[in-house]
Formats: C-alpha cells, structure tokens, sequence
C-alpha cells in the first residue's frame, strides 16, 4: 500500500520518516534531534514566559567568556544539559556556559558516537527587552573509541565534520532549522499542539540580497577592507537599485536567519579592542557556518573559510563573515 501524502509533518515524525530512506540507518542522529527539539520546547516556554516570573535579569555569576551570566541562560543551558544526559546518543557536550567539556560517563552515553556542541542562549543581551534570541547547536560523530568515555578531541574537529548542525530561533514564532549534508529544512513550533511542525522544506540562501548586519558603532575600529565593503554597501547599488538596507538585530541567529530565508550578509569582523572578533568558533559560527553552506551561501573568517579551520581550544573566538555567495564575493574583493 502506497504511503499517504501528509502535510506539516511534526519534527518527531520527518525525522522518523528520514530513516524509511536509510534503513541501515541507527536512528541515533534521528534520536538526537528529536531530543534537541524537546530541549527547544522546555526553553521555549521559559523564554515566552520570561516577563511574567522573576526569571530575568542576571544571577551575578560571571561565565566562562567573563560575560554576565543571565537566569534564562543556565536555565537553557541546564535543559540542554539534561535531556542530552539522560537520553541514549550523546557521549558528551560542550557549552558556551560551561568552562570545561562535560562527559557522560555512563555505560549508554560511553556507547553513543556523538558529541553536542551548543550556545544554549544566544543574543543573551537582547533577553530583557523582548527581543529575539537562539539556540545554537553542532553534532559531530565522536573520534575517540566507543566504549569509553568521549575525550576534548572529540569536540575540536573542524567544523566541515559536523555531522548536523542547527539553531531554534525564539521569535514572533519558535522556528527549528537544521541542516544534514542532505539538505537544511525549519519547523515551525504549534503551540497548540506543542510540536514543531515541517513548514521550510530544502531552504536555500538566495544567491544575493539587499541587507547587510553588522555592529556599525565599531566602525573606526575595523579594518579597511571591511570599512571599505560597508562603504560599499551603503553607497553601491543592491539588487533592488538602492544601497542595501543595514539589519542588526544583535542576537546573531535572527540575523543569519533573516539573511538565510531572504538573502544578505552579516559581519563581525575583528576590531581593535577584539582581535579575534568576538563569536565562539565551536559553537556559534561552525553550527551556522554549515546550515548556510548547505543551503548555498558561504561563511569565511576573512582569510580562510570557517568550516576548515582547526580548533585549538573549546572557546576560541574568530572573525565571522556569513551570508549570500554573490555578496561573500564582493566582501572578499575588499579584504584582499
Ligand atoms: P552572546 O553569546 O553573549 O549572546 O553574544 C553573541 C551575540 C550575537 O548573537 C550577536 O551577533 C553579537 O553577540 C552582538 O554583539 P555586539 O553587541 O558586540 O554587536
Ligand atoms: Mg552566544
């Protein structure tokens, strides 16, 4: 019997349904993302409802990056850190909330080949003013032996490794976007069924676009070649015959999402009071660097493409440039 066509598939059952084309297939992967999903839902009710409990506001702690910590943030971060723990395939994480790489050591996790890499809540300034913030997150199949516990080495691949990659964006409404090497697809949530339902199938980064994001109070502080493509941006004609239009939003995942769905750019390129930028390579910009990749557009440091670096520590930062291929190639002319 010929399987019926259903529309807006729940998250649970696309990835359920991905494993009839592979039936070599664990499910493992397909585990994960449904448990992620479930992380994404817990955290999303806490963020919705961040205005009404006294959930707000930072708790005092100072975070590994010597940033505030926010409430939202380790709640995030502990949902994160839970369901991954006590679900069946992940070995272990890494957080922008935690200083060191956290092992699950027990005999399920020491048998699971994936490791989660994650920003639990990014955009974290943006938390107070109702503006909207992300989950960032980045699948690797462990290198270290199954059967023991998952090792630091495991976390520092380069990111053309990820095995998935994705972002929750907690917005006008919840949307989870992931991307496989197969192809990037969004869900949007249903709060009246609490289920992320298949709503962006195959996204792909148009090619060009007429926005570009980026933290324009930093200017004097860039280099010239990215001074010199801002100029650009304001003063050359975009594809709608005008300058392009400046978007920052300031919580990186509603930026790239816009310029995903729509087309554009975004920059954070290293400034003199930030050498190296201030974005974590791990997991912030190798997660978006291959959703975006994956649906066509193109993320680089400014020097080298951001997938095949080689990480040397868990929180190392980095220059980001991400976005439309066409627009990744005139920002590439001026940094040269
Ligand atoms: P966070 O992880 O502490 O939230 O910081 C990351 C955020 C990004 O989402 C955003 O693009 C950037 O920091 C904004 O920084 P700035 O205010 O320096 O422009
Ligand atoms: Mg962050």
């Amino acid at each position: 019997m010929q399987l019926t066509n259903r529309q807006a598939l729940t998250l649970d059952e696309f990835t359920i349904q991905q494993l009839r084309n592979f039936p070599n297939a664990t499910g493992e992967l397909s585990t994960l993302l449904r448990e992620i999903g479930l992380a994404a839902k817990r955290i999303n009710v806490e963020v919705n409802k961040a205005g009404l409990v006294d959930i707000l506001g930072s708790i005092g702690a100072v975070n590994v990056q010597g940033e505030d910590v926010k409430k939202l943030d380790e709640f995030a971060n502990n949902e994160f850190i839970k369901v991954l723990q006590h679900g069946i395939s992940c070995a272990g994480i890494a957080s922008e909330e935690c200083d060191d790489i956290q092992i699950f050591d027990d005999e399920v996790s020491c048998n699971s080949k994936y490791v989660v890499l994650f920003d639990p809540l990014d955009g974290s300034s943006n938390i107070d003013v109702n503006v909207s913030i992300g989950t960032v997150f980045s699948i690797y199949r462990r290198t270290s032996e199954i059967g023991s516990p998952c090792t630091l080495n495991d976390f520092l691949q380069p990111g053309v490794k990820q095995i998935a990659a994705g972002y929750i964006i907690y917005g006008s409404s919840t949307m989870l976007v992931y991307a496989t090497r197969r192809g990037v697809n969004g869900f949007t949530l249903d709060p009246s069924i609490g289920e992320f339902c298949f709503s962006h199938p195959d996204i792909k980064c148009p090619t060009n676009g007429n926005v570009y994001s980026v933290n324009h109070g930093y200017f004097f502080n860039y280099e010239e070649g990215v001074k010199k493509y801002i100029d650009q941006c304001q003063h050359k004609a975009g594809e709608q015959g005008g300058p392009y239009s400046n978007r920052y939003i300031g919580s990186m995942v509603a930026d790239v999402h816009r310029n995903l769905i729509k087309g554009g750019i975004f920059l954070y390129p290293a400034s003199k009071q930030q050498p190296n930028g201030k974005l974590r390579l791990l997991y912030e910009c190798n997660p978006l660097a291959f959703i975006v990749e994956v649906a066509g557009g193109q993320a680089t440091d400014g020097k080298q493409r951001i997938l095949d670096k080689q990480p040397i520590a868990l929180h190392e930062r980095t220059p980001f440039f991400i976005g439309s291929k066409d627009m990744m190639e005139e920002l590439e002319k001026c940094l040269i």
